[in-house]
C-alpha cells in the first residue's frame, strides 16, 4: 500500500478539512442510518484528535460520527478508486454515500480501502467514517478497563489505560481520494544487498495488486532496468550503480525511483519510490552504517501537541526537526507507535536515523495466546510494509517494555513469533525490543540484535540521589550485557522538570536536577565499549492521563510542549555538539 500520489497517471485529492461530527455514546447510529448522513452533528477539523478540540469531549472514548462531502474530478470516472486514512485512533468503520465500503482494526497504522464504483461522478458524494475509541484492553496498545479486567491502569491514572500517554481519539492523519492506474502498483521495495565506493547492488522488488502480464521499467537518473512477468505479481532484480551516492547521519542522500508498469494492453500505472542507498548491521557488540561504527544520540518521542493531540500538524515536523539538529541528535525512537509517513520521509531528507516502534506497549504480563500472537503479526506487516523502503529507519523495535520470564513459555514463544515475523518480511533490518527490570525478566531479548533497556536511576530507583545511583545503575548495565552479549541501547532515561522550576542545590523536579541526571548517566554510559546509544525519555512534554506523579503533562521533556528549550537541553547541546541553522536538509520539489 503506496502513500498516495500525484504523477503522470495517478491522482490524489485530499479531503483534510472541517468536516460534520457526532459523538455515539448510546450506540444508537445503525439503527437511526447514520452512515447516509449524521444528523445534528456539530464541527470538527481533520486531522485532529477530538478530545482538545472540544472541551466536553476531552475524556469520551467512545465511537465518534464523521461526515464529509466530496466532489471528484469527471476525469477519474475510468480509474481505480481508493480511500486512504493515515491513521484513526482507534478503529474504523466506513460508509461510501451510505454503501458500507471498508473497515480497519487499531490505531496509528493506515487505512486503504477499494472505493471504486462507490463513487459518482459529476455531483457530491457524502462520505462517512465511524472512529471507535474504545479503550479495549485487547487492542495494541492495550487500555486496561479496570471493569472488564481487573488491572488498574499506568499508576492508577484516569483514563485507565495501561501506558503513559493520552488515548485521544478521532482521524488523525491526513484522508486522501486518489485514483491509481490498472494494473496497480501495489508495493516497491528497494534493498542495498551491498555497498563499495565504486559500486552498489540493490535488489528492486515490485509488487501488483494483481497477476500481472507485462513490463516493469524502473529508471533514476542514474540507471534503468526492466522486468517482465507473465502472470505473477511479484517483479524483482538486482540494479548496478556505479559510484553510488551514499545516505549518512545528516546527509540524506536520496535516489528517486520511477516505477512504470505496463500490461500487454499498454494500461499502465507509475510511482516515484524515494529510496537511500546505505547498509545497516549488528556485528559483535556494534552497530554498523555503510560498515561505520555509529552512536544512537537522541531521544524517544510522541506525537503530541496543543489542540491537535495526536493529530498531524507539518509545521511542528519542521520545528521539531529543527530541534533535534540543534541540540545535536542524530536519532529518535518512534516510541511508542509508528508515526506518521511524513515524520520517516523528513528522516530520510535529514539523514536521521530512526528506530521504527510497533504499538506494542504496555503489554505489561499479557496472555500471550496464539490468538494474541497472529493479531500481532498483522500489525508488524502492516509496520514492515508501509516504511520498508525509509533509508531513515534502520531498526525495528517490536515492543516496550513487556514482561518476558523464562518460565513463560507462552510469552517467549510470542517474542520469538515477532522476532521471526519480522525477519520473514524484512532481513535487511536489526530488531530490538525494548526492556525494563532486569535481564532475567526479559527472556525474549535472546532473539532479537539490539538489547534497549529503559532505566530511571535517581528517579524511580532512588529519587533525589543521582550520584549515589549511578554505581548500581552501572551494575544492571553490565547484568544486561553479560546476559545477552549484544549491544546495548540506553532508550529511556531522565527526569521530569517543570520549566521555570529552579533549585540549587538541584532537586526533584527542577531543570537543574533534569540537567544534571541526564549529564551524569550519559557520560557513565559512554564509557560501556558496548553502549551503542543513548535516547533520553523524552523529547518533549506530552500529555497523558491524569495521575498523580503528572503534572498535566509527562514532564520529561528536555523541550516543553510547546518546543522551547529546558537547561537540559543546552546541557546536551553542549555533549552532542548542536549546530545551528540553516537546515543541512535538501528538498526535491514535488
Ligand atoms: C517508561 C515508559 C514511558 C513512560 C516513562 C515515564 O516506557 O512510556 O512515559 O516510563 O515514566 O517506563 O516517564
Amino acid at each position: 500500500m503506496l502513500f498516495p500520489q500525484q504523477n503522470s497517471i495517478r491522482r490524489t485529492q485530499k479531503l483534510d478539512g472541517i468536516w460534520a461530527f457526532r459523538t455515539d455514546p448510546e450506540g444508537v447510529a445503525q439503527n437511526q442510518c447514520w452512515e447516509k448522513g449524521v444528523p445534528q452533528a456539530r464541527q470538527i477539523a481533520v486531522p485532529g484528535s477530538w478530545n482538545e478540540q472540544i472541551p466536553d469531549l476531552s475524556n469520551y472514548f467512545g465511537p465518534g460520527w464523521y461526515e464529509c462531502a466530496f466532489f471528484p474530478d469527471s476525469g477519474w470516472a475510468e480509474m481505480p478508486l481508493r480511500l486512504r486514512i493515515g491513521a484513526v485512533n482507534n478503529n474504523a468503520r466506513i460508509w461510501v454515500n451510505g454503501i458500507f465500503s471498508g473497515e480497519h482494526r487499531g490505531p496509528y497504522l493506515p487505512v486503504d480501502i477499494d472505493v471504486s464504483g462507490l463513487v459518482s461522478f459529476g455531483k457530491e458524494n457524502r462520505l462517512v467514517i465511524c472512529v471507535d475509541a474504545t479503550l479495549d484492553p485487547w487492542m495494541f496498545p492495550p487500555a486496561s478497563l479496570v471493569e472488564n479486567e481487573g488491572r488498574v491502569g499506568f499508576m492508577n491514572s484516569y483514563p485507565a489505560v495501561s501506558y503513559d500517554f493520552f488515548p485521544y481519539g478521532g482521524i488523525h492523519r491526513s484522508v486522501y481520494l486518489y485514483a491509481t492506474g490498472a494494473p496497480r502498483i501495489e508495493r516497491i521495495s528497494v534493498v542495498t544487498k551491498s555497498l563499495q565506493e565504486s559500486h552498489a547492488e540493490i535488489m528492486v522488488t515490485v509488487e501488483m495488486a494483481d497477476d500481472f502480464y507485462g513490463t516493469v521499467e524502473c529508471n533514476t537518473e542514474e540507471f534503468s532496468a526492466r522486468f517482465t512477468s507473465n502472470g505473477g505479481r511479484t517483479l524483482s532484480g538486482t540494479l548496478h550503480i556505479p559510484s553510488p551516492r551514499v545516505w549518512e547521519v545528516g546527509k540524506g542522500e536520496l535516489y528517486h525511483l520511477e516505477v512504470r508498469a505496463e500490461d500487454l494492453n499498454g494500461a499502465a500505472d507509475s510511482y516515484r519510490q524515494t529510496f537511500g542507498i546505505r547498509t545497516v548491521e549488528v556485528k559483535g557488540d556494534q552497530f554498523l552504517l555503510n560498515g561505520k561504527a555509529v552512536f544512537f544520540h537522541g531521544f524517544g518521542k510522541h506525537e503530541d501537541f496543543h489542540i491537535i493531540g495526536k493529530g498531524l500538524l507539518e509545521p511542528l515536523i519542521v520545528r521539531d526537526f529543527e530541534m533535534l539538529r540543534w541540540v545535536g541528535a542524530n536519532s529518535f525512537r518512534t516510541s511508542h507507535y509508528p508515526y506518521a509517513e511524513e515524520w520517516l520521509d523528513y528522516a530520510d531528507r535529514e539523514g536521521v536515523l530512526v528506530i521504527d516502534e510497533t504499538p506494542f506497549v504496555g503489554l505489561g504480563d499479557r496472555l500471550y495466546t496464539d490468538e494474541l500472537l497472529a493479531k500481532a503479526k498483522t500489525v508488524v506487516a502492516e509496520l514492515i510494509h508501509r516504511d520498508k523502503h525509509h533509508p531513515s529507519v534502520v531498526m525495528w523495535s517490536l515492543a516496550n517494555e513487556p514482561n518476558c520470564t523464562p518460565g513463560d513459555a507462552a510469552a517467549t514463544a510470542f517474542f520469538k513469533g515477532m522476532a521471526d515475523c519480522a525477519r520473514d518480511l524484512d532481513a535487511s533490518r536489526p530488531i530490538t525490543y525494548v526492556a525494563h527490570r532486569e535481564p532475567e525478566e526479559n527472556e525474549g531479548l535472546k532473539y532479537y540484535d539490539v538489547v534497549c533497556v529503559n532505566k530511571y536511576y535517581g528517579w524511580y530507583n532512588g529519587p533525589g540521589l543521582i550520584e549515589e545511583t549511578l554505581p548500581e545503575f552501572e551494575k544492571c548495565m553490565h547484568r544486561f550485557h553479560d546476559a545477552f552479549a549484544k549491544p546495548i541501547i540506553l532508550a529511556e532515561f531522565g527526569a521530569d522538570a517543570i520549566d521555570g522550576m529552579h533549585r540549587m542545590p538541584a532537586e526533584l523536579f527542577t531543570e537543574e536536577y533534569q540537567s544534571e541526571i541526564i549529564e551524569k548517566q550519559y557520560e557513565m554510559m559512554r564509557t560501556m565499549p558496548w553502549c551503542i546509544g543513548t535516547h533520553i525519555w523524552a523529547f518533549a512534554d506530552f500529555k497523558t492521563s491524569q495521575c498523580i506523579t503528572r503534572i498535566v503533562f509527562n514532564r520529561k521533556g528536555v523541550f516543553t510542549r510547546d518546543r522551547q528549550p529546558k537547561m537540559a537541553a543546552h546541557t546536551l547541546r553542549r555533549l552532542w555538539n548542536g549546530k545551528d541553522s540553516p537546515s543541512r536538509s535538501r528538498m526535491e520539489p514535488h
